[in-house]
């Protein structure tokens, strides 16, 4: 009873919205900051119900990502450091929509029953809080801390300003009983690539390289969490823009979504930086692209987007397995023929997907969304996914990381500092270093770098592992945007009926033409994704069906 009336006299303090219908998207609920503060309030209660029925600490962080600086958002991240459930997502639109105090109390009454969550005021719920650095986030998070404390024996931990990866990363090690502190973070971090740095091979390691990155910092979190890092690394000089202190406006002609998208230079970065090796945060820095500027005349860039990190990334990891198995007289291990595989979406360029499958390996597609992807690559011994926009890590299964251990114990043994012991810590060390809860750009940043470092390659060099199709993307905003369903990882439209072969039609025009539609999880448009063998023919292929859309 107490417990009734405390949820609903908390309620009537955040009235919804009127005439909007939110909806726990791609990135949970994303809106203008404005509007939120009662769903934010509602997704602290759904957070707290979370942690009682998992009986472990959850995440919620208040964040809008690239989105820009009005905009805010709210997801919760789920006992493992993943997202949330996807059974859960209904549950999430059900209460965001509730018109009134009561109508949420029946929900929540209602839900409770269905999931048996123990809700007797006896159990106690953690949640983690963190935000970005949005000016709305603070009254944003003030709604949380009530939503959460609505709920008999919940309790709210916040955490501050942290990157979306951060706070994935503290949830999912709170739940395995280890230190979830920003410096923990930092050092585990920093120590794993400091130890991929000392396992360079010695003929690398004694040429002249150039050990300096210039990261756009999106004026978001990243680039100030990135000034702490920076110092306690050895081997790499990051220099630091756009860190959101020099004034400048959030994601705005900044950050990663903004390179991948437009492909040009951001602000703060020009004629000076002329083949230098530049790298973008986004706003929350979930997401690293990296990029060149090819010569002063233009604000172009050369773009080396996710597939890219990802292709990096599958080449020194697969490089390390074969020389981890190749164990001369020794009869092949099969636990040492660890699975590795592939996790893509229909977003990824067509020549990293060949590039891929020409190395050997496995390419799974799924529809957009971490989700989906983080899904898939779980279910290998190594996993790495990346979506395009730079969202992407590599996944060990707990059973592969244990045999790891135990060979490098052996061969620590037996071969001490042998090219086969030197590559398991390389692996064990990458498991360290990279998110194994979601896309961390943080993370990625350093093994891009460490694995440059390794391999003694230019930014360059490593562009020209293969060349990207031409490609464009377009939003087109429509009335009603779930008008649009896809199937088969969204490559092919269902609905509305005839589109997908009009769509058809256009692209047969095309050499090397390739192109879908889909409508957006985290914002109201449909969008246009062509790729051709010209860049002119892939903006008029996507020109053509952003009309067909229209
Ligand atoms: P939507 O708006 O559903 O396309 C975008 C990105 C996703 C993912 C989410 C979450 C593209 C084409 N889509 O989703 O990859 O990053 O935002 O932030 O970049
Ligand atoms: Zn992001």
């Amino acid at each position: 009873e107490e417990q009734r009336s405390l949820l609903l006299q908390s309620s009537s303090l955040f009235s919804p919205p009127q005439g909007v219908k939110l909806s726990y998207g791609t990135a949970g609920f994303r809106a203008d900051a404005s509007i939120l503060r009662s769903t934010v309030h509602r997704v602290g209660m759904l957070a707290a119900l979370r942690s009682l029925k998992t009986q472990s600490v959850v995440g919620l962080m208040i964040t809008a990502s690239h989105n820009k600086v009005t905009d805010n958002g709210v997801k919760i991240v789920d006992p493992s450091g993943g997202m949330l459930s996807q059974e859960w997502e209904p549950f999430a639109d059900q209460l965001a929509n509730a018109q009134t105090p009561e109508a949420l109390l029946s929900l929540i009454t209602e839900f409770v029953e269905k999931e048996r969550i123990p809700f007797d005021g006896l159990q106690s719920a953690e949640i983690l809080l963190g935000r970005d650095t949005r000016p709305s986030g603070e009254s944003l998070l003030e709604a949380a801390k009530q939503g959460i404390s609505s709920i008999f024996g919940a309790i709210a931990l916040d955490l501050g300003i942290l990157t979306t990866p951060q706070l994935h990363w503290m949830v999912r090690a709170r739940n395995k009983g280890k230190p979830a502190t920003e410096p923990a973070y930092f050092e585990q971090i920093s120590s794993s690539f400091r130890c991929l740095v000392d396992l360079i091979p010695n003929e690398i390691k004694s040429n002249k390289k150039d050990n300096t990155v210039v990261v756009d910092g999106a004026d978001g979190v990243g680039g100030e969490k990135l000034e702490v890092l920076k110092n306690m690394l050895t081997g790499l000089v990051i220099e630091v823009r756009n860190t959101g202190k020099g004034g400048g406006l959030l994601n705005d002609g900044v950050g990663a979504d903004y390179v991948q998208k437009e492909k040009v230079v951001p602000r703060g970065f020009g004629s000076n930086d002329v083949g230098i090796r530049c790298a973008s945060l986004d706003g929350d820095a979930d997401r690293l692209v990296y990029f060149t500027v090819p010569t002063n005349s233009s604000s172009k860039i050369d773009l080396v987007d996710g597939d890219k990190i990802l292709s990096l990334f599958a080449v020194f990891i697969k490089e390390q397995l074969s020389i981890l198995t190749k164990d001369g007289n020794e009869n092949p291990n099969n636990n040492s023929q660890a699975r590795l595989g592939v996790v893509q979406t229909a977003y990824a360029n067509g020549a990293s997907t060949d590039y891929l499958k020409n190395l050997g390996l496995e390419v799974i597609f799924t529809p957009t969304g971490v989700k989906h992807l983080h899904e898939k690559a779980a279910q290998f011994d190594i996993g790495i996914y990346f979506e395009a926009n730079g969202h992407g890590t590599i996944l060990f299964s707990e059973s592969w990381l244990s045999w790891l251990e135990a060979r490098n114990n052996e061969l620590s043994l037996a071969s001490a500092g042998s090219e086969q012991q030197k590559a398991a810590l390389r692996l064990l060390s990458v498991g360290k270093l990279i998110n194994q809860a979601v896309g961390d750009a943080l993370s990625c940043l350093l093994l891009v770098e460490a694995i440059l470092q390794h391999k003694g390659w230019s930014i360059q060099k490593w562009n020209e592992l293969y060349q990207d199709l031409p490609s464009r993307q377009l939003k087109v905003k429509v009335v009603d945007r779930t008008a649009v369903t896809t199937t088969n990882a969204e490559t092919i439209a269902v609905s509305p009926p005839g589109i997908q072969e009009a769509i058809d039609a256009e692209t047969a025009k095309h050499l090397k033409g390739r192109c879908f539609i889909r409508p957006s999880g985290t914002e109201d448009v449909i969008r246009v994704y062509a790729e051709a063998s010209t860049q002119e023919a892939a903006d008029s292929l996507a020109d053509s069906v952003a009309k067909i859309v229209d």
